[in-house]
């Protein structure tokens, strides 16, 4: 303390006052100078950009309270791009299928998903995959994972999820609670289906080993990973709390963990199960011959468990409230459960689910309302013109598109704020799905107006995996109970403040069983 009071650099300082004095002035200066170069300076070279008082900081408040509000504003000011400062980056929106094209299918060489992804998914995946490494890279990776998740896999994965789920529902206290008879309960939503999702995805995806793991120490090293995945460690990759050091610690016993289950297999020579684990061991060897290390194998685990978890459990969320708020729909898929597999109900297929499409629009109408990813984002690597403008976006911004957008403009959909599944139906007539192709679920082109899986070389892999899960989910759920809302309450708002786009709380359904022996539909 001594020390301080003699030759330190507070000798140097005459007030403390003064200090602050001169950082209030420099604050000022730098807002007055942020305000009028906004107003004075417009390069008509550059897309406008959204006014903004304190520089840096620029429009995160209003851009991370409700994206859509902010893009719906903006796009009335603007047009269809426009750039807006979040947290230090500069970030030019693309609106509009568009826009969706010009983000989602620009050239490799001038744009990177993995500049923009890096530093929030790498501490939480693990070096080497995903967006630690080149794109060639990745592209090889979500082929591998692909050969994984074909027809004959999901075949072997619908009982292994039923099966899942009805343990669940006899020991979670948000259902029976170890009470097989239990008629009626208040079930929490966002607890039950996080933990169902990642009972079945594990299971599936990674084998019974990883899945036996989720019922000790991994739920919550795994939940330690999800801390460190937060819109603020996308801002602050390693801002020092005990969030990330909890993150950087579950990352290294997680992927310890799949690679000691990685040595097990190999020393019992048990390949058998139906997983991405297996096929990766088989299949992981780059064409220029490398061969995916052990490490990386595992890390790549991490990262398909943690981007099916969110966005699986999100959208299984939203669907199940969705289905709370509107009975004749519920009843319909009821319906419809009994007139593809029978009065008696035996438990469902993969092919069965092929035929229930009242089930997969469903899914479908939710994805639509609720993408899970508001915001793609890719990091410009050299000066990027956009066509029919005169703007030139430069190597270091970001461009963003929201595909989440044109889903609920009433320019592509029929009363887009409506949950009507059976729109889906009648889609060839009812909505402007022109040049979209998506209406077929696979689809290159990114000119459509609904792109809930993204478009391009990103293009999600997953989405045949959600379908099969989701659906056996959502079918059970429609065989096994009836559900409505609290009372008084609607469908819930959705809050941005994560990852994914969540219901906000309270995500509480009332069920109630149906009679057992007398599964008549109710209405
Ligand atoms: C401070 C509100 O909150 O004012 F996971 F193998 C695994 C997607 C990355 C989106 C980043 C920033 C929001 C600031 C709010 C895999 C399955 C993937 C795909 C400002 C005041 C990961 C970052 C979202 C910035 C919003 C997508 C996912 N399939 N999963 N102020 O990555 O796919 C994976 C892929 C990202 C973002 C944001 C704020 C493969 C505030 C209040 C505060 N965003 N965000 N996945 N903000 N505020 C995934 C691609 C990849
Ligand atoms: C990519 C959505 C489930 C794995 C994407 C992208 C979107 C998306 C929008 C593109 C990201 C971008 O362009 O920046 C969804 C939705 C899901 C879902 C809505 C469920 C409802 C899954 C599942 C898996 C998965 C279950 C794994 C089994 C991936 C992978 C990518 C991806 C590996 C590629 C990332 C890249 O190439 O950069 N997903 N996803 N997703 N998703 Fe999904």
């Amino acid at each position: 303390m001594a020390m301080l009071s003699r030759g330190s650099f507070v000798d140097f300082v005459p007030s403390g006052h003064i200090v602050l004095a001169g950082l209030a002035a420099f604050i000022v200066v730098s807002i007055v100078l942020n305000v009028l170069s906004q107003i004075l300076f417009r390069d008509p070279n550059r897309p406008p950009v959204v006014f903004h008082w304190i520089p840096v900081f620029g429009s995160a408040v209003s851009y991370g309270m409700d994206p859509y509000k902010f893009f719906e504003e903006n796009r009335k000011k603007f047009g269809d791009v426009y750039t807006f400062v979040l947290l230090g980056r500069t970030m030019t929106v693309a609106l509009g299928p568009q826009g969706n094209d010009f983000v989602l299918n620009a050239k490799l060489s001038d744009v990177s998903a993995e500049d923009a992804y890096h530093d929030l998914t790498t501490p939480v995946f693990g070096n080497g995959v995903i967006y630690d490494c080149p794109n060639h890279r990745l592209m090889e990776q979500k082929k591998f994972a692909k050969s994984a998740l074909t027809v004959p896999a999901f075949r072997t994965y619908v009982p292994i999820i039923i099966e899942e789920v009805r343990k669940y529902w006899l020991k979670s206290p948000q259902f029976f609670g170890g009470n097989p008879n239990r008629a009626s309960a208040n079930a929490h939503l966002m607890t039950a289906m996080p933990e169902l999702t990642i009972f079945t995805a594990s299971r599936t995806l990674q084998g019974k080993d990883i899945r036996a793991k989720f019922d000790e120490s991994f739920a919550d090293l795994y939940h330690d990973l999800d801390r460190g995945f937060t819109p603020l460690h996308f801002v602050f990759p390693h801002i020092p709390i005990p969030a990330t050091f909890r993150r950087n610690a579950a990352q290294k016993k997680v992927s310890d963990t799949y690679m000691a289950v990685i040595r097990d297999r190999r020393q019992r020579s048990d390949f058998s199960e139906f997983d991405v684990i297996n096929t990766f061991l088989k299949e992981a060897i780059y064409k220029d011959g490398v061969r995916m290390t052990d490490r990386e194998i595992a890390n790549m685990q991490i990262g398909i468990l943690m981007g099916g978890q969110h966005t699986s459990a999100a959208t299984s969320t939203w669907a199940l409230l969705h289905l709370a708020a509107d009975t004749e729909l519920r009843e319909a898929l009821y319906r419809e459960q009994i007139e593809v597999c029978g009065e008696d109900l035996p438990d469902l297929t993969y092919e069965n689910l092929q035929n229930m499409p009242l089930l997969n629009y469903t899914i479908r109408e939710t994805l639509r309302m609720h993408p899970p990813l508001h915001s793609l984002m890719r990091r410009v690597r050299s000066d990027l013109a956009i066509e029919g403008t005169r703007y030139v976006v430069p190597k270091g911004h970001y461009v963003l598109a929201a595909p989440g957008v044109p889903m609920i403009d009433s320019k592509y959909f029929k009363e887009p704020a409506t949950f009507r599944p059976s729109r889906w139906a009648e889609a060839k007539n009812e909505i402007n799905l022109e040049d979209s192709g998506e209406v077929t679920t696979v689809s290159k082109g990114a000119k459509s107006p609904y792109l809930p899986f993204g478009a391009g070389r990103h293009r999600c892999v997953g989405e045949q995996f959600a379908y099969v899960q989701l659906g056996t989910i959502l079918a059970m759920f429609v065989r096994e109970f009836t559900w409505t809302l609290p009372d008084g309450s609607g469908v819930p708002k959705p809050d941005y403040s994560s990852m994914v786009t969540l219901p906000s709380e309270p995500t509480n359904i009332i069920w109630t069983r149906r009679k057992v022996g007398e599964k008549k539909p109710v209405v």
